[in-house]
């Protein structure tokens, strides 16, 4: 039976509350972000315990198809997406949480060389490994405790891999700005090729040529898009305002949660859902000590949920260094789950 073993030297971290940034730089973070014009405030503050507990109630939503869609297309697909992938491959998972999507995948692969999930935080990291291991004894559980937008080094597994394909569902790729998104692609496909902060790792396939899969959601009808995230039971209403209680609890701040309204409406320029929390009032918040005047309509940015086209989407996957190949959708083409890979041009290499 295979052993579950850590792979990294990253701190302890407690829950998804660390998720990217740790405790100590979240008082700074915020209030740089609530100093800026427009005011905004970073979505990895959503996720403490509570916010957690109300993303995966969100993904239950009728509104929300994102979830179900991608899941069915996983699941329909999945034999094609691991005829993808390949015999022997070192599958990486950017932000694995509960792992719960990769099983799909992992029951038609029964010969991966080894599974490495990627995630800040260490305890549900391990629990989510350690379940995988259980479930999939046969297959090497390489968890790597890493800040996914930053380059780090892969774990060595037993077996020498045939290449690297990294997984990255559930459109959370969307949550990144443009230039963030390019940057993270750039990382994954780094990390495909084997190489980390620039230098050949312990990992290096026999064939170089790394892939991606990853799910993203496409431009559609601009009600269906708003009411995936303003829901009629007002859960995403309240996993928005959760930032506020977060930010009370960790960041001393004394936010009136009954004086922000949560908004969601679709950006037509920048093709993306807009989250925001509007002050109902004039009003001045303390964090940390400061006092920070906000007044009545003015809106703190919470997140911004970009949506594509089959077009912009391969236009970002170029910036990125990566080339599609397959793309799997749902009969409504709501959603895609695309393998890539990297692009090998001349200027291209590594
Ligand atoms: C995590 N991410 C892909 C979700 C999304 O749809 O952009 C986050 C979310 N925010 C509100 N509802 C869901």
């Amino acid at each position: 039976m295979q052993k579950t073993r850590l792979a990294s030297r990253a701190p302890q971290t407690a829950n998804k509350a660390d998720w990217r940034v740790a405790a100590p730089s979240l008082v700074a973070d915020v209030l740089r972000g609530l100093k800026s014009a427009p005011k905004r405030l970073s979505p990895m503050y959503f996720y403490d315990e509570r916010g957690s507990q109300l993303f995966d109630e969100i993904c239950e939503l009728p509104e929300y198809y994102i979830t179900r869609t991608e899941t069915d297309i996983l699941e329909r697909h999945a034999r094609a997406i691991a005829a993808s992938i390949g015999p022997n491959a070192l599958l990486v998972e950017f932000g694995s949480g509960a792992s719960t999507k990769t099983r799909l995948l992992l029951d038609q692969l029964p010969d991966l060389a080894a599974y490495v999930p990627v995630d800040i935080s260490r305890t549900h990291l391990m629990a989510a490994a350690q379940r995988i291991t259980a479930a999939y004894p046969h297959l090497e559980v390489l968890p790597a405790c890493a800040d996914f937008t930053q380059p780090f080094s892969l774990p060595k597994p037993s077996r020498t891999p045939t290449r690297i394909v990294v997984f990255f569902p559930g459109s959370t790729i969307g949550n990144f700005d443009p230039p963030a998104a390019i940057q993270l692609l750039k990382v994954m496909r780094r990390i495909a090729g084997g190489s980390s902060h620039g230098r050949i790792s312990a990992t290096s396939p026999a064939n170089p040529v790394g892939g991606l899969i990853i799910g993203f959601d496409l431009v559609k009808d601009t009600t269906v898009l708003e009411r995936a995230y303003d829901d009629a039971a007002g859960v995403t209403a309240e996993f928005n305002l959760n930032v506020l209680r977060r930010l009370n609890r960790d960041a001393g701040a004394d936010f009136d949660l009954q004086a922000f309204q949560h908004q969601a409406v679709w950006n037509p320029e920048m093709q993306r859902i807009e989250m925001r929390l509007l002050s109902s009032r004039d009003q001045i918040v303390s964090i940390a000590g400061e006092r920070l005047s906000f007044a009545e309509d003015e809106a703190i940015i919470t997140e911004h949920c970009h949506k594509y086209t089959p077009q912009s989407f391969a236009a970002l996957a170029a910036a990125g260094g990566w080339s599609g190949r397959q793309v799997w959708t749902d009969a409504r083409e709501y959603f895609h789950v695309q393998y890539l890979e990297q692009d090998m041009g001349p200027d291209k290499k590594g």
